[in-house]
Order: structure tokens, then C-alpha cells, then sequence
């Protein structure tokens, strides 16, 4: 990761002025703490900010109530259903015939249960995908279900998710896309628009609460040979209106795409995001969403980022990665792909890194012709289940006492410290938080969290277990954020500690059970294993 004190070269000698002048901590006028109260949303930051004043923005940035209940599900499935699971297909043309959508033994029930024993919280379904057939009874298009075989055309196929989605406990989101390949009015813009908000207000007043709305970017011409332009700012009021406790994704202010469709995630994964300009909306010229993001871009919050979008006049954004990736090569169900379903432990490396690397897991298992989840995804996903479940039911660190030691550098005492490495980069031993686990315990996993509600401030860290004579770092790393999940050979030992190495200020107590845990996943009980790349 980037290291604050290299990103001062590209700050004005005034800002690193007032670094190296700034008063300690404790001596600071009571008008600074009311200075570091959370911002729920965005800071802006300008070219006339300290280093000191950045970074002191980055901290206090926090979500929503939102953005903190999306968050907290972790882990959710996307489906993708629809007339390319008929087809054979990855893209529609928008000229199938209804008639083809025909799925022999549909069971939302079976879905259900097929995603809840993998431990998933939420299920996204798609119910309109480019092709423009949609999965509901729509009044304004007659390219749905009611105009298919299936049921006689009286089927519902959002209805019967979300209906066992809310009997089973699972959130219930819908993915569309506005680009339709199928609707005349396509190309016309403002008539689109108006038939395509009629259709989120059906989805969004007909199946009671929706937690996701995932708007898909594609954007193309219409028939009449004109590029469609979206009200993306009419949908999201629309939105806001009628369900306010929808996150809206991807194509929205709520949460990012991760950048990747392989389950990828960065090794800083940050939630305060720098953009640039003040415009929330994608549009023709900036087609990856939210103030000009690029949300493929390798590096999104470092600090040197901060420093670099503040130059150009900006904004710190709480805006949190969503990690969507199939569990079989396609998105949709194709009979070839039944033994590429993605390994075990493919999908557990695609988990510990995206749920425990501060993003929101979004796997998709996509049903088959007959309309339910194939035996051989089914299975996997009981795996996965079955192997968390062993894994995090008992967090051995639950009754440990902790102690925190030092205090944490801070700020632009953070950058201070932080002076070219004289040891390793970051290796300064400053504040830790030791926890006492009274008998030895046995463990190959450990989680941090952060307190969100506080915003994202952890930089740096490194994890140290007692051998009986002296502490033995066993494993490190960057951003914890909502979760940090670290694996590692197994450790027997009777006391742990968190080194915080760097943060962007007073880091909220890391406390089990709920913020700190130590697990042992028995299938990787050989103690000569080797450690997993914690990244
Ligand atoms: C993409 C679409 O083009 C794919 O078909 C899929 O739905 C994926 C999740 O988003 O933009």
C-alpha cells in the first residue's frame, strides 16, 4: 500500500508546513473534536487542505443506515433467470419469443433453501435482463411471463421469490437493466424513461420490501438509430420515494461494482472514496457511474489518492465495493457448464477475501431449464455452508479480556511517524490491543472489524500470537473496514494481539466477540499447512 508520507511530494510546502508544525493530540481547541464529528455521505476536499486536514476528513466520513444494512449482509445471492436460460444464451436480442420461457418445475422454495445453506442473507433475482422479458406481469409490455406457456401466463416469478425470500428470512433485491432491447420506445429517450419508471414502480409497490436495486450501466441506441440518454436522477427520486431503504448499486450512490466479475478484490479495499466533480449521476460522458469513478482503477482511497483528487477540488464518498461473480463461468444456466460449477475452495478464497476484505459478496447461481437450482450448484453451496458454519460458530475469542497499550499514531502524527522507513515500512510498534484468552487455544483464523459507525481508519496492521517467551507476527495487513478475515497455519497459544501499525485516526476498541474473533476451520487442522495468502 501507499504510504502517506509519500504522497507529501505532491502536497504544497504550506500543507507539509503545517504538518510538521501541527499541535499534539491532546492539546488541540475543543472546536477540532466537533471538526472530526462522522459525516455520514461526502467531505469535500480541496486544494487548500493540510495533509493533517485530509486525512482527518478521509476519518470521518461514514455510511449510511443504508449502506450499514447493506453492509451487514455480507454475503448475498444474484440470480440470473429469464429468457437466456431458455435460449442457451449470455445476451438476448430482445426478438425471442415469449413462448420459449417455459420452466417445467419452478421452485422459488427450492432456491431459497439451495442459498440458505450456503449462509446467504439477501438474494438479488434479474428481473428484466438486456433482452427486455420480464419476469413479472408487466402492465406496460406484454415481452413478460404473462405472455409464456409457463402457468398459462398467469406465473409470477419475482412474486414467488420475493414471497419465499420474505417466508425464509432472505432480503429480496431485483437487478434491471435499463438497456432493453425489446422496448420500441427505446432511443426515445423520454418516453423510455417513462415506461421504464413505471416498470421500477411496479417492482417497487407490488412485493413488499426490496433491499437492492442493482441498475446494470449498458447503454446502446434505440430502433430509431438514437442513443438513449437515462434519468438516472428520476430513478434514483423514484426510488428514494418508494422504497427508502433500497440500496441501489453498481449504476447508484449506495455501493460500487469491485471492478472485476472473477471474485477479485483489491488488497486495500477502501469505503471512503475520492471523486472528482459533484455529480452523482452517470451519464453519456461518464458512463462508469458516480462522479467520474473508475471503479476498475487499481488504487481507489489510498491516501496519496485523497491528496491527488483534492488538488483537482473534490469529494470523499462512503462508497462500498460489491464483489458479483458466478459460480459457474456464465451468468446464466447452461447445461455444458453443469461440471464447471467453481470448486470449494475457490469459492471459500472468493469469500475470505471479499466478506473478510471489506466488500459485499454477490455469488451467483443461476437456475436451470426446469427453474431450480442444479443438483451439482446446490451441493457446492451446502459445502461452502457447511464449512463457515464449522468454521465461525465458535469464536474462541469470545470471553477474552483486551488491553489496549500506546496510543495509535494518528493523523498527521500518523505521517510524522511514518518518515522514511528506518526499519520496514511500518513496523513501528505503537499501539496495540492484546487480548488475554485465559487457556491456550487452538486457531487458523482470525477477524477484525472496524466500527463503521466511526468511519474506516485503519491503514496498517499486523497480528502477533504469544510462543511462551516472546510475541511472533503471523500475519498482516492493509484496510479492515467491515471485516477483516486473516488465515493462517494453526497456532496454539493463551494470548493474541492487533498491532496498528497505521491509521487515519483513533481507532474505535476492537472487542470480541463481535469485533474481534479467533476460529479454527478443522479441514485445515494439519498444523504443517501452509498459510493462505491473506493479501
Ligand atoms: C453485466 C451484464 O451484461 C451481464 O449479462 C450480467 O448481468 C452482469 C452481472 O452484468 O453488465
Amino acid at each position: 500500500m501507499r504510504h502517506p508520507v509519500r504522497t507529501i511530494s505532491v502536497l504544497s510546502i504550506a500543507a507539509l508546513a503545517a504538518v510538521v508544525s501541527s499541535y499534539s493530540w491532546c492539546s488541540r481547541p475543543a472546536s477540532h473534536y466537533k471538526e472530526k464529528a462522522p459525516v455520514p455521505g461526502s467531505v469535500k476536499i480541496l486544494p487548500t487542505d493540510t495533509v493533517s486536514e485530509l486525512i482527518s476528513k478521509a476519518a470521518r466520513v461514514v455510511p449510511s443506515e443504508r449502506q450499514l444494512a447493506w453492509q451487514a449482509l455480507e454475503f448475498q445471492a444474484f440470480v440470473h433467470f429469464g429468457m437466456n436460460t431458455f435460449t442457451d444464451r449470455e445476451w438476448g436480442q430482445g426478438t425471442e419469443d415469449p413462448k420459449l420461457f417455459d420452466p417445467t418445475d419452478f421452485d422459488a422454495g427450492q432456491w431459497v433453501e439451495a442459498v440458505k445453506a450456503a449462509g446467504i442473507r439477501g438474494l438479488i433475482v434479474t428481473a428484466k435482463h438486456h433482452d427486455g422479458f420480464c419476469l413479472w406481469p408487466s402492465r406496460f409490455t406484454d415481452h413478460s411471463v404473462k405472455s409464456s406457456p409457463w402457468k398459462g401466463g398467469q406465473g409470477d416469478v419475482v412474486g414467488e421469490v420475493a414471497a419465499a425470500c420474505r417466508k425464509a428470512g432472505l432480503k429480496f433485491g431485483v437487478y434491471l437493466s435499463p438497456w432493453d432491447r425489446h422496448e420500441p420506445s427505446y432511443g426515445d429517450s423520454p418516453r423510455y424513461n417513462e415506461h421504464f419508471k413505471n416498470q421500477i414502480r411496479e417492482l417497487l409497490t407490488n412485493y413488499g420490501e426490496i433491499s437492492e436495486v442493482w441498475f446494470d450501466g449498458a447503454c446502446a441506441e434505440g430502433p430509431n438509430g438514437k442513443r438513449q440518454v437515462y434519468d438516472w436522477a428520476g430513478y434514483y427520486a423514484l426510488i428514494r420515494e418508494l422504497q427508502p431503504g433500497a440500496a441501489i448499486s453498481i449504476m447508484g450512490p449506495d455501493a460500487r461494482w469491485i471492478g472485476n466479475e472473477a471474485g477479485v478484490t483489491r488488497e486495500s479495499e477502501w469505503s471512503v472514496i475520492p471523486v472528482v466533480g459533484f455529480n452523482d449521476l452517470p451519464d453519456e460522458k461518464n458512463p462508469g457511474g458516480i462522479a467520474h469513478l473508475d471503479a476498475q482503477a487499481a488504487d481507489l482511497g489510498s491516501f496519496g489518492r485523497i491528496a491527488s483528487v483534492a488538488r483537482l477540488n473534490g469529494r470523499l464518498l462512503w462508497y462500498p465495493g460489491q464483489v458479483d461473480v458466478s459460480i459457474r463461468p456464465g451468468w446464466f444456466y447452461h447445461a455444458a457448464e453443469d461440471d464447471k460449477v467453481k470448486t470449494l475452495d475457490h469459492l471459500l478464497d472468493i469469500y475470505y477475501t471479499s466478506v473478510g476484505g471489506n466488500a459485499q459478496l454477490l455469488l451467483n447461481i443461476p437456475p436451470d431449464k426446469r427453474g431450480r437450482i442444479h443438483e451439482n450448484d446446490a451441493r457446492r453451496l451446502k459445502e461452502l455452508g457447511d464449512r463457515l458454519k464449522d468454521t465461525f460458530t465458535v469464536n474462541l475469542a469470545a470471553g477474552a479480556s483486551s488491553q489496549r497499550r500506546g496510543t495509535v499514531p494518528t493523523g498527521d502524527q500518523a505521517v510524522k511517524e511514518g518518515q522514511p522507513p528506518s526499519g520496514t515500512d511500518g513496523d513501528s510498534p505503537s499501539f496495540l490491543i492484546e487480548y488475554d484468552l485465559d487457556d491456550p487455544k487452538i486457531f487458523n483464523v482470525a477477524m477484525l472489524k472496524e466500527d463503521l459507525r466511526e468511519g474506516q481508519r485503519i491503514e496498517a496492521f499486523a497480528f502477533d500470537v504469544w510462543d511462551g517467551k516472546d510475541w511472533k507476527e503471523i500475519a498482516r495487513g492493509t484496510t479492515v473496514g467491515w471485516k477483516k478475515l486473516l488465515r493462517f497455519p494453526v497456532v496454539e497459544t493463551t494470548k493474541a494481539r492487533v498491532r496498528i501499525i497505521r491509521a487515519r485516526d483513533e481507532v474505535a476498541p476492537i472487542n470480541p466477540p463481535w469485533q474481534f474473533g479467533l476460529f479454527f476451520d478443522p479441514s485445515r487442522a494439519d498444523p504443517a499447512a501452509k498459510g493462505v495468502d491473506n493479501r
